[in-house]
């Protein structure tokens, strides 16, 4: 009866996201490269320091890409390993502990074994111990045909916890393209410079942080600095080996940094900042989603979040998701449907709303915001998509715990 409900559940999310339109399957047979930052916050993403703009590179790529500039991260304990099961399953991440190291044996509808069964090359690449995170475990079990960890890359940059992104993105495309010449692939990278403690040796720093000089903070902006001077050189190398017409390029951040000091937010911003912004500064991360020929450009800003990723790449391939248990929305579905993203502490918002819980939980103690005035209203404005959002976290809680997929009708 309980296992009915859920398939009832998944059977409506997947008709309201198969929309077939002009963008479903428009980039088909194209490479995927889809990077998963670390740390990488949304609020510094435009900014300036002294006069210098933080992210050049990214803001550059905007301009020819689809920027969501209402992304949120929705992990959990798991930290990094959350936004990658998150991402390429399209499920939340547990209420404790990883995914990846308390059910890697159990069945998921992931990116790279669907990409995998249409053909591609599919390879994850990550600079630091295979063991971290489980990752070794859980990457073969989800398909990817290589898993390249640190053991393979020459440390030829040694920079905080292992190599630096620059080298880590050069030898990674090298990987890429040159040990085996196969197209399509599906490559997931994941970056580890801008991890905490974030603090770089003076000669790679090039960013002036003035004030924030020596504190967490500034190091912090520093750090993210040189990871994008990294993404600069690896367009660059792309579209030296050929790669920037025929494959579609995500980037996204995997939650947010260590820094939590309201005093560093304001001072950087230049303003006071509310419980509401301080909640959307901490969760929110930018996504960008660049596609062959600079086809789709522009700022969406309806909200979205890690559990979008599978069901929007697999649309722009021409994938239909109607067989999968995935739960995120389809971000190139239109606007006719309202995007409820809700993230593991409980919080979640849709396109007027935001919901921050109260640590006992219980829901009349949270505040509802409206995002029009930014003002808290009476919780009750919540409660329908309070409801639902902790439907969601149930549900994918189940799915997890339980295998489901292992046993749902259709699977082997
Ligand atoms: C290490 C890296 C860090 O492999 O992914 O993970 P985090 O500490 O951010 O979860």
């Amino acid at each position: 009866q309980e296992n009915d409900e859920i398939q009832q559940w998944f059977d409506a999310a997947s008709l309201s996201r198969n929309t077939r339109n002009e963008t479903f399957g428009a980039y088909a047979g194209s490479n995927v490269i889809v990077i998963q930052v670390e740390a990488f916050m949304n609020f510094m993403i435009g900014q300036k320091i002294n006069g210098e703009e933080i992210t050049p590179n990214f803001n550059k790529l905007m301009k020819d890409s689809l920027y969501f500039s209402n992304f949120y991260h929705q992990t959990g304990q798991g930290r990094t390993s959350d936004a990658d099961f998150s991402a390429q399953s399209s499920l939340h991440p547990l209420p404790t502990g990883s995914v990846f190291v308390r059910y890697p044996d159990h069945k998921f509808d992931v990116m790279p074994q669907i990409l995998k069964s249409s053909g591609y090359k599919t390879e994850a690449f990550h600079a630091y111990e295979g063991s971290f995170w489980n990752r070794f475990n859980m990457y073969k079990a989800m398909g990817y045909d290589n898993f390249y960890t640190k053991k393979d890359f020459k440390i030829d940059e040694p920079l905080g916890w292992s190599l630096g992104d620059k080298s880590f993105f050069r030898q990674s495309l090298d990987f890429m393209t040159k040990t085996s010449e196969q197209q399509p692939f599906y490559s997931f990278m994941i970056t580890l410079t801008s991890h905490h403690p974030y603090s770089l040796p003076a000669k790679v720093q090039s960013l002036d942080v003035g004030e924030f000089k020596g504190s967490i903070f500034g190091n912090y902006l520093e750090s993210i600095h040189y990871v994008d001077e990294a993404l600069g050189e690896l367009i660059e190398d792309m579209k030296r080996d050929g790669l920037w017409d025929n494959t579609i390029l995500v980037l996204y951040g995997d939650h947010d940094n260590s820094v939590t000091d309201k005093g560093d937010y304001e001072k950087f911003l230049g303003k006071s900042l509310t419980e509401l912004d301080m909640a959307q500064i901490m969760n929110q991360v930018p996504l960008l989603v660049h596609v062959p020929k600079d086809e789709l450009t522009g700022i969406e800003e309806q909200p979205s979040g890690q559990l979008d990723l599978a069901p929007s790449i697999l649309h722009l391939l021409g994938i239909s998701t109607e067989p999968f248990s995935m739960m995120g929305n389809n971000l190139f579905a239109g606007h006719e449907q309202e995007h409820l993203v809700v993230q593991r502490s409980g919080a979640f918002s849709n396109d007027k709303l935001y919901y921050i819980p109260s640590d006992d939980q219980l829901f009349q103690n949270g505040t509802c915001y409206d995002l029009g005035t930014r003002e808290p209203v009476d919780v009750q404005k919540c409660r329908v998509a309070y409801d639902e959002a902790n439907k969601r976290l149930n549900i994918s809680d189940k799915v997890i715990t339980y295998d489901l997929l292992a046993t749902k009708s259709g699977n082997p």
